[in-house]
């Protein structure tokens, strides 16, 4: 038997209703999110077919400039969001400063950080892409939002989520009422309910990093991974490596299997690759509403307050205890424990 189909927006003012003391004002956000992924999925969709349609040198059919589609989907979030009149300002790994609202606009009492298309550079291979959103309410009174309103840190955050490109098309979210999965069905332009209260397990059996960079890495980092590949059946080692290097993609798999990711720093860029604001805060807020961890190694990620707009950090996330275990070794807090490095 089916159970009845429920769609994003049915979803989200059931949410409502259940949550008196949510006001509901970002659910339109939300929507508004949800539609310009489509738009994105429209075109990540097609993207191998860019040559084979007959798009020729750098125009389209439309006489328009054929863009790369991390900027088309900058775009496309930019302009759907910015006029809606809820939000004060926006901000993307895309551009070096904030994105006041157009002029003329009405501005409203929110804040969205993003990454449009994060892992773009697996476009080409067709494989798994994704969105990173961060909803934050303003901080500064009047007038058009500033830096001060996109420099929060992620506790601060009414809602996170991201959009994942794939096999099948999914947005999840949470608005610190559980984290809930949407499937889009491309047929009907909608996005379903197919994974409600999303719970990550509390430990898993899987590591996700680029090891290429081992040579790289602080001593802790480099025994907390050798110690994943040791025998040992009470804690189910040696885990599974998996890594697709796209973040929302690792990230997802591992919140629905358990398992942890890792993109820690190193002697090249001590604080590692990902951003606080488009990348960290946003899932470590997922991955905390679904019983699940992240830190820099030293603090919760949701606690960082970042002093700029594309500020790095290390990050371990993921299922609890292995994030907790990771930690341990980070800060070298068991030394009791050796680990046998191979040496080919
Ligand atoms: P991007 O925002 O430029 O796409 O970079 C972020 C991506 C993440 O999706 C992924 O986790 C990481 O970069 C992979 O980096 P690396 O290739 O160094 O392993
Ligand atoms: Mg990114």
């Amino acid at each position: 038997m089916y159970s009845r189909a429920v769609t994003l927006s049915q979803f989200l003012q059931q949410e409502e209703r259940l949550h008196p003391e949510a006001t509901g004002e970002f659910t339109s956000v939300l929507m508004d999110i949800a539609l310009a992924s489509k738009m994105i999925n429209r075109e990540v969709v097609r993207a191998g077919l860019v040559d084979v349609l007959g798009f020729t040198g750098t125009e389209n059919v439309h006489g328009e400039k054929v863009q790369k589609l991390d900027v088309f989907a900058h775009q496309t979030i930019t302009r759907v969001l910015g006029s809606t009149g809820q939000l004060a300002v926006l901000a993307s790994e895309e551009d070096e400063d904030v994105i006041p609202v157009p002029e003329g606009q009405p501005v409203g009492k929110y804040v969205v950080n993003f990454d449009p298309l994060d892992g773009s550079s697996n476009i080409n291979a067709n494989v798994n892409i994704g969105t990173i959103f961060s909803v934050l309410p303003r901080v500064t009174r009047r007038g058009g939002g500033t830096l001060k309103d996109c420099l929060q840190p992620g506790v601060r955050q009414l809602c996170a989520g991201y959009v994942m490109y794939g096999s099948s098309t999914m947005l999840v979210y949470t608005t610190g009422h559980g984290v809930h999965g949407f499937t889009f069905e491309p047929s009907i332009g909608e996005y379903l309910l197919s994974h409600p209260n999303i719970h990550t397990p509390q430990r898993g059996r899987t590591y996700s990093v680029n090891e290429g960079n081992y040579s790289q890495w602080t001593e802790g980092v480099k025994r907390y991974v050798d110690y994943l590949k040791v025998d040992d059946d009470a804690t189910g080692r040696p885990y599974s490596s998996r890594y697709v290097g796209s973040l929302v993609a690792d990230f997802h798999r591992n919140l629905l299997y358990g398992g942890i990711f890792l993109y820690p720093g190193d002697r090249k860029n001590r604080r590692g690759k990902l951003r606080v604001l488009y990348e960290a805060a946003p899932l470590a807020l997922i991955a905390e509403e679904a019983g699940g961890a992240a830190t820099d190694g030293e603090r919760r990620i949701l606690e960082i307050s970042p002093a700029s707009l594309h500020e790095r950090t290390p990050l371990f996330l993921g299922s609890p205890d292995d994030v907790r275990e990771c930690e341990t070794f980070v800060q070298g807090r068991n030394p009791a424990i050796t680990v046998e490095r191979r040496t080919h």
